[in-house]
Order: structure tokens, then sequence, then C-alpha cells
């Protein structure tokens, strides 16, 4: 593999966060307080073995997996579903099985940017976060 996710990445942009998190169930309050933060991506990256911290000042969000081994991932929406990551040429492509329907995430790297697109039933929320270390 090629891409090295290794890095702190800091949050540069998000599109349709909200419609994502309508999807996922979350209340209001909660979505008003999300919808601010400015979410930093932690990576560890081991050949086929990640571990991702998703950092803010609310809550932080931790996720470690090996390439192509399906877990249980319990979401930050408090569903449990089956979770397996798999390599899509140099893009991360995560499907979440069990819970909502379309339920994934998929990660690529462009430059010094890293790029994340969060789906769930027909909503897609698109992040940027730019590397800081
Ligand atoms: C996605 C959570 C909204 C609850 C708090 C928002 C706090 C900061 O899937 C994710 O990352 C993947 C790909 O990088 C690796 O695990 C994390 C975070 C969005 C959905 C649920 C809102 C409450 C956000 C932790």
């Amino acid at each position: 593999m090629s891409v090295d996710y290794n890095g702190t990445w800091d949050f540069v942009s998000s599109v349709n966060f909200e419609g994502y998190m309508v999807a996922l169930g979350i209340d209001f309050a909660t979505r008003k307080i999300a919808s601010l933060l400015k979410t930093q991506k932690v990576i560890k990256q081991d050949g086929d073995s990640f571990t991702i911290k998703t950092v803010s000042t609310f809550k932080n969000y931790e996720c470690s997996f090996k390439i192509g081994e399906e877990f249980m991932e319990k979401g930050l929406d408090g569903r449990t579903f089956q979770t397996v990551v798999n390599w899509e040429n140099d893009k991360l492509v995560c499907v979440q099985r069990g819970g909502k329907k379309n339920r994934g995430w998929t990660h690529w790297i462009q430059g010094d940017e890293l790029h994340l697109e969060l789906s769930c039933e027909d909503q897609v929320c698109k992040q940027i976060y730019k590397r800081t270390g």
C-alpha cells in the first residue's frame, strides 16, 4: 500500500453533517453542538492495521480495525453494527451493516488533505482535513 494515512489531521470543512446526523437519529440539541465542532483525526497505521481517533471538545471516538476483518462496532449514535474496512486502490472503504441502511465511510488522501465521506441512508456528508502533524 503506497498511501500513508499516519498523522494528525485538522478540520477544514464539512458539507451536510446535519443531514448525516438526522439520518442517524441524533437529537436536535446534540446536532447543534456537534455542528460547531472542529474535529481532529489522529490516525495510526501499521500496514493494514489502523486506529482512527476522532477528537473534539465535546466527545471523542476511537475505532481500530484490520483491513478485511469484520468486527462489531458501537457508534456514537448508540447502535451496534458489523463493520469491515477494505482497500479500494488507495481509498479506505468502510461498510457498516446491521444498523441503518447504506451506512459507511470512505477516506482518501489528496495532496496534504484527508478527505472523508460519511454515508447513512440517502445522506452523504463530505469532510476535508488538513495535515498538521
Ligand atoms: C464520525 C458521529 C454523529 C453523534 C457527537 C459528535 C461528535 C466527534 O465515523 C467516524 O469516523 C470514522 C472515519 O474517520 C472512523 O471511526 C466518526 C463522527 C460523527 C456521528 C453522532 C453526534 C454526537 C463528533 C467525535
